[in-house]
């Protein structure tokens, strides 16, 4: 089946990639269309600044040729990608970007994007057209619209991919009505934290739950499932020098895009953390577990449910600026600390089973088949210059 996504970035090369799945993910390559159908993108202060990383998603969709994806496969009906550009800044921490890994633009060094100047670029970024409006305000309640007709049309509900803080998110869950999430979202998988490993902005601290902790706490400890894709996983999906041959062996617009992206992306890697081998693609994580999320099963724990899923497990933030672990993600593995926590207040009854606050509240990706992860971005970008293919000669038919 289909899923419906929604994405919420901060581009990044990272999140170039997670936005090509979003766009071209599929699950075989015997798919000639993609598994995920993408409602819409929103973007939020994080790797760059908004404006920045605004303008860079605009880009990327023109780049991609989005707009014209359903075009492929005799399917006429033109989709129409909602960018809307969401919190500049954090919930309550001061603004901090990335250049060091991504650039003073966020997206340093990427070949073969669009001027800002581009007229399909500024349609995107116009405020006058009906879907590219800003501000926060505007991401929530067109969110609500949108769930609104999802559920009142007893469509699926959506699933939301978050590849930046979460200050967007954060503020959805918050103003939006309890009974239209829990209806209308079926699960929110984010790329952030670490569990049970060393940060990468911090001695415990992931840069996007970093950049925003009270987010990511509101977050964490709202009542749907919540799925965490973090350094301990995605340090696993490192882009290596085989694989960029792999992706430079052809030639085409998406394959220099991408190529000059990782390119950039593993000299920043090794400069600021002294990674050899290539850089780690975080987000494309994200995309790729919704998309296949047997990629992701590995070894059970007490704690899980034994369906093959990666275990659940309580999940906190760590709030306090002045300790040496601000904005861990504390995983507890062995369920100790909950039981102890409910025992004290007698609420084991009803905790067992929440998402929320008291429960198990996060699934935690530990394992990824690497072999797959690779198939599936490949499988994207042939999917992706096919497309771009098409385009072409649709549009030389109309000259
Ligand atoms: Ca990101």
């Amino acid at each position: 089946m289909v899923k419906s996504i929604w994405l919420d970035a901060d581009p990044g090369h990272d999140d170039a990639v997670a936005l090509l799945l979003a766009l071209f993910g599929r699950s075989s390559s015997t798919h000639t269309s993609p598994d995920v159908h993408l409602l819409g993108l929103s973007t939020v202060a994080g790797n760059a600044c908004g404006l920045a990383t605004w303008q860079n998603a605009a880009k990327l969709l023109v780049a991609y040729g989005a707009d014209d994806v359903e075009r492929r496969g005799g399917r006429e009906r033109e989709r129409d990608i909602a960018l809307i550009r969401g919190a500049d800044e954090p919930l309550v921490q001061s603004v901090r970007a990335d250049a060091a890994i991504h650039g003073e633009d966020g997206l340093g060094g990427v070949m073969g994007l669009p001027a800002l100047s581009d007229p399909r670029v500024q349609q995107y970024l116009q405020h006058s057209h009906s879907r590219n409006a800003n501000g926060l305000h505007t991401f929530i309640s067109h969110l609500i619209a949108l769930l609104q007709e999802r559920t009142s049309k007893g469509l699926a509900p959506i699933t939301i991919a978050a590849t930046g803080p979460l200050t967007n998110i954060a503020m959805l869950l918050k103003c939006a009505p309890k009974h239209l999430i829990r209806a209308g979202v079926q699960e929110i998988v984010l790329m952030g934290g670490a569990a049970g490993c060393p940060g990468n902005r911090g001695p415990l601290a992931e840069f996007n739950i970093l950049v925003d902790p009270e987010a990511a706490s509101i977050v964490f400890d709202y009542d749907i499932p919540v799925t965490m894709a973090g350094l301990n996983v995605t340090h696993q999906a490192i882009f290596t020098p085989e694989l960029q041959a792999t992706l430079t062996a052809k030639k085409s617009p998406i394959r220099t895009l991408l190529s000059s992206a990782m390119t950039f992306f593993a000299q920043t890697y090794e400069t600021e953390f002294d990674f050899k081998c290539g850089p780690p693609v975080h987000d494309f994580l994200v995309l790729a577990y919704i998309i296949s999320p047997h990629l992701f099963s590995g070894p059970k724990s007490s704690s899980s449910d034994d369906n093959g899923e990666p275990a659940r497990y309580r999940v906190d933030i760590e709030r306090n600026a002045h300790s040496p672990a601000f904005a861990a993600t504390v995983v507890d593995f062995h369920d100790q600390w909950r039981q102890q926590h409910q025992q004290q207040h007698q609420q084991q009854q009803q905790h067992d089973e929440t998402w929320g606050k008291g429960g198990r509240n996060v699934r935690v990706l530990q394992h990824v088949d690497v072999h797959g992860l690779w198939s599936l971005f490949f499988d994207a970008v042939e999917l992706a210059e096919q497309h771009q293919q098409h385009q072409q000669q649709h549009h030389s038919k109309q000259e």
